[in-house]
């Protein structure tokens, strides 16, 4: 149980498969353990939320399809609801997880309610919400609003919080708050899941992400097709979303018998674990989940310099950067950790370390904690 006194807190964020929702639900899970109440509100229920779990709730946010709109909306249905629960439950904090709509709904809510109601706004960037929307002259604006009017933003990397300032024309604090990861226990062995896989003997190459253009999964295949030894890799893709777009690709490239795709996988510990190396070819990344999943497990990633990355991966330490776009530095990297099992290991054990030092719950709940109370 917390020393302060509890907070009660709201949470918006994505439920789907993503990883802002993934560490929405973690804080509001590793929050709740730590005696705060905690109510999510959003049209799902985050995709990785217990079923079980004391001092946690779930507000469903209801979305009427009028047929006088062409468009469904959810910013309105969302700030009701996110007033409701601010008066109903006495929320202290809502804390938004993605910029759009989540922090104008927020600010909605909040006008909808007495002064002495109002619950605080602390808005946390992902990385979309600033590198891909922050450009739209459509959305600009409004972002550059919601950021004014919440009460601290905080950015999940260095990189991205520049990237705000920059692209937002926004110069208040920023309190940088990198992403944490807290493993679950696997639920099979290591060798049942590679027979699963049907692998042999050849070595587990793994990418996990909801396969967005921003991933490059073209370019991720393209590697795949040119590491060598051909035969002494098979590619696991877990994948966010539905893979049928690559199937061609896939093909063209003659790679069939060296990927394999799941789809929309609940126990990731299960395939971090069995992983030998991870790979991942995005052309901008805020933070990249996945790594982090992977360095839990003593995996090290080969992943193209970009955005956060860099602050995630120490390259030559923890793990390997290789320049964004370019197919054969990609495979020759991935190759040359390949064949040699000592150096992954090696960089497997610092990832580890790394990732429990810098980015597991202990350090990182605690900043939020700390975030909250200076906003209350
Ligand atoms: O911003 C997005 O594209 C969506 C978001 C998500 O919900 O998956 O991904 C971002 O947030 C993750 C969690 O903080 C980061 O690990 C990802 O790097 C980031 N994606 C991008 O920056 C492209």
């Amino acid at each position: 149980m917390a020393s302060t006194p509890a907070l009660k807190i709201g949470i918006t964020c994505y439920p789907s498969v993503g990883g802002s929702g993934v560490l929405a639900a973690a804080l509001g899970d590793e929050l709740a353990q730590r005696g705060h109440e905690i109510h999510f509100i959003s049209y799902g229920r985050p995709f990785r939320l217990r079923p079980d779990s004391p001092r946690q709730h779930f507000h469903p946010v209801v979305i009427n399809d009028y047929g006088l709109f062409r468009y469904p909306d959810y910013t309105l249905p969302l700030s009701v609801k996110m007033a409701e629960v601010s008066r109903d439950c006495g929320l202290d904090v809502i804390h938004v997880h993605y910029a759009v709509p989540h922090a104008t709904a927020a600010i909605l809510a909040q006008s909808m309610l007495p002064a002495r109601r109002r619950p605080r706004l602390v808005t946390t960037l992902h990385g979309t919400d600033t590198t891909l929307l922050g450009r739209d002259t459509g959305y600009q604006p409004a972002i550059r609003h919601a950021l004014m009017c919440s009460d601290a933003v905080t950015a999940v990397s260095g990189w991205l919080a520049e990237e705000t300032r920059r692209l937002l024309d926004y110069h208040r604090p920023i309190d940088v708050i990198h992403n944490f990861f807290e493993a679950r226990k696997p639920r099979r062995t290591v060798a049942e899941v590679r027979r699963e896989l049907g692998l042999k003997g050849e070595a587990l190459v793994l990418h996990l992400s909801n396969l967005r253009p921003v991933k490059r999964i073209d370019l991720l295949l393209d590697a795949a097709a040119r590491i060598r030894p051909r035969g002494c890799f098979k590619l696991v893709i877990l994948a966010g979303d539905d893979f049928t777009p690559f199937v061609n690709h896939v093909r063209r490239l003659g790679i069939e018998d060296r990927v394999v795709v799941r789809e929309k996988v609940n126990d990731i510990e299960d395939y971090l674990q069995a992983a030998d190396l991870a790979l991942f070819t995005s052309e901008s990344e805020s933070f990249c989940l996945g790594i982090l999943e992977a360095m839990c497990f003593g995996c090290p990633s080969v992943a193209t310099a970009v955005g956060g990355i860099p602050e995630v991966i120490e390259n030559g330490r923890s793990g390997v950067l290789v320049p964004p776009g370019d197919a054969d530095a990609i495979a020759r990297a991935t190759a040359a950790l390949l064949m040699d099992p000592p150096r992954r290991n090696r960089l497997g054990r610092a990832a580890r370390k790394r990732a429990h030092d810098l980015f597991s719950a202990d350090v990182i709940v605690p900043a939020y904690e700390a975030l909250y109370r200076r906003v209350c």
